[in-house]
């Protein structure tokens, strides 16, 4: 892509996100770099291809006069023409927001509102009136309002420089903002690709909506290691048989996504699930996979290697673990493994120093050079989790606090235990409802199960239980489940209530949605 005027700063060439990924264009012009599913047939876009559209969608941008650090706010599912517009900005240092078309008007206001961004770029729909509204497709960017130009000092993009912002719930309700320079994602990037997931010639199935970072990791794993995205239409996700059949056309060899994307075809098509022959990779992340649905994706699938990613938007994946094939029947919880190449998780007590025994659960912190760079306009934010190496606090490196729980197994490698914030007081006694879930999910009637606290009558935290039935014989009573609770472990942490549900609601990123449950109780009540 043509340089930015003569920089003031070198660096290697391959620490911009658009350079990096874009590297197999100059050895493997010709290969595949996006397959997407149209009507019933894949549509290939090589990776000269996408390089042209970027450099495309580049000199259109530079139309608008912007300067380094504006930010573009596009709001798309993943595609050919989005991945090339994303690569354009990095190219020009414009960091990219990404939105999903899913998010409802309200909150794409608030994120914009918060990114103030120069352009804001829709694949699909009407873009509205407002100033930087525009349109994007292989006809160009068209904006009918464009931001008034201003004097820019336009200067050379520096690895330093921002890559994107994702906007991900906060905890207080109002969506924070992750910085993350070119720097940070290249690093993730090396250290992923140093695994050895992928290689030339492999398509990687793509079912997160952009602004998930895990469809950068997709789209990352892909391109930097000269293989290919195929992207999942997000409608069709929903439909098992549809989902199944664009596996088949794109002809996906590895397909990354939440665990919940394979729910339905293990349920209703578990025949169609076995003769995915070209399937060779399972990449999942953001929450546990559920083992019993994962035991039955290993007999349908025996050597298909499944991988458990962990991580935050704030660090992109942290850790990679295969789960062995087949899972013994003693398993729990799964592994996270360690760190990947470059990324140290320390696991610490509360007072900050670290837990060496096996079984003792602690808190994990990150040192890694893959970090955000901190929270969108919030430096207290970032303060409280951008915090001094408490082993090693005169080196002036800062490490990411996650919130995350985890303990050691007799092999060393760590396994996910929740989070510190969802740990809750009952009664005065500390409880983490995901241990009560998975309580509720070793009855063999059960298949999905999901806790949350509330505030009960008497005004003070109590726990309930959501739970979805297997396909057994019916029969098993919200009384019994919660007698099965309490058959192992303390009155306190039994839920309170138990309720049998036909399916658990899902966020747009396919977790769990705690908070709509939790909504539910209230109206419930009310
Ligand atoms: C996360 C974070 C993961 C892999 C995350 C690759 C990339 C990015 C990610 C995805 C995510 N087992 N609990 C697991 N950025 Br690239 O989910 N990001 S998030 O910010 O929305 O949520 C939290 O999800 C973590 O702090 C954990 O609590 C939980 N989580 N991975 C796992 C997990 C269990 N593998």
């Amino acid at each position: 892509m043509p340089a930015t005027p003569a920089p003031a700063v070198t660096h290697r060439p391959d620490e911009r996100f658009d350079e990096f990924l874009l590297a197999a264009a100059e050895t493997h012009p010709d290969h595949p770099a996006v397959v997407e599913y149209a009507d019933g047939a894949e549509r290939v876009t090589t990776f000269r291809g996408l390089r042209e559209a970027a450099e495309r969608y580049a000199a259109e941008l530079d139309r608008y006069g912007l300067d380094v650090g504006e930010r573009v706010m596009i709001v798309s599912d993943t595609s050919a023409e989005a991945v090339a517009l994303v690569l354009a900005c990095s190219s020009r240092g414009l960091p990219f927001v990404p939105v999903s078309p899913e998010t409802p008007a309200e909150r794409r206001e608030t994120i914009e509102r918060s990114a103030e961004p120069a352009l804001c770029l829709f694949a699909d729909g009407e873009p509205g009136t407002a100033v930087g509204h525009g349109r994007f497709g292989p006809d160009g960017i068209e904006v009918p309002l464009p931001p008034v130009r201003r004097e820019r000092r336009r200067r050379a993009v520096t690895p330093g420089d921002t890559a994107y912002i994702i906007f991900t719930s906060g905890t207080t309700g109002r969506p924070k903002g992750v910085v993350m320079s070119h720097r940070s994602v290249v690093a993730f990037y090396r250290g992923m690709i140093a695994e050895g997931f992928v290689s030339v010639g492999d398509r990687v199935g793509s079912t997160s909506p952009l602004q998930f970072d895990f469809s950068l990791l997709d789209i990352g794993m892909a391109l930097g290691s000269g293989a290919a995205v195929a992207p999942v239409p997000r409608a069709l996700l929903r439909w098992p048989t549809r989902f199944l059949k664009v596996l088949r056309v794109t002809r996906a060899t590895h397909v990354n996504g939440v665990p919940s994307i394979w729910r339905q075809s293990l349920r209703h098509i578990p025949d169609q699930l076995a003769a995915l022959t070209e399937l060779r990779g399972v990449l999942f992340c953001g929450e546990e996979f559920p083992l019993g649905e994962l035991r039955h994706l290993q007999r349908l699938r025996p050597g298909v290697r499944l991988i458990n990613c962990y991580g935050a938007t704030e660090s992109m994946a942290a850790s990679f673990a295969e789960v062995p094939d087949p899972l013994p029947d003693e398993v729990t919880h799964l592994s996270i493994g360690n760190g990947h190449r470059g990324t140290d998780i320390l696991l610490l007590d509360p007072e900050g120093a670290p837990v060496r025994e096996e079984g003792v659960v602690g808190e994990m912190y990150l040192r890694s050079p893959a970090l955000m760079t901190g929270y969108w306009g919030d430096a207290g934010a970032t303060d409280a989790v951008l915090v001094a190496d408490p082993l090693e606090p005169r080196s002036g490196q800062r490490l990411l606090r996650t919130g995350d729980l985890a303990f050691r197994g007799a092999d060393g490698a760590l396994r996910f235990c929740g989070r510190r914030d969802s740990q809750v007081q009952i009664r005065g006694n500390r409880v983490e409802p995901a241990e009560v879930q998975r309580r509720l999910l070793a009855h063999p009637d059960v298949r999905e199960a999901a806790v949350v606290v509330y505030e009960g009558p008497a005004g003070d935290a109590e726990l309930s239980a959501f739970v979805v039935l297997g396909d057994g014989p019916a029969g098993t009573a919200e009384s019994d489940l919660r007698a099965f609770c309490l058959r192992s472990m303390p009155a306190y942490m039994a839920p309170s209530v138990v309720r049998i549900v036909g399916s658990l609601p899902v966020n747009h990123h396919g977790k769990t949605d705690h908070r709509r449950l939790r909504a539910q109780l209230v109206t419930d009540a009310a």
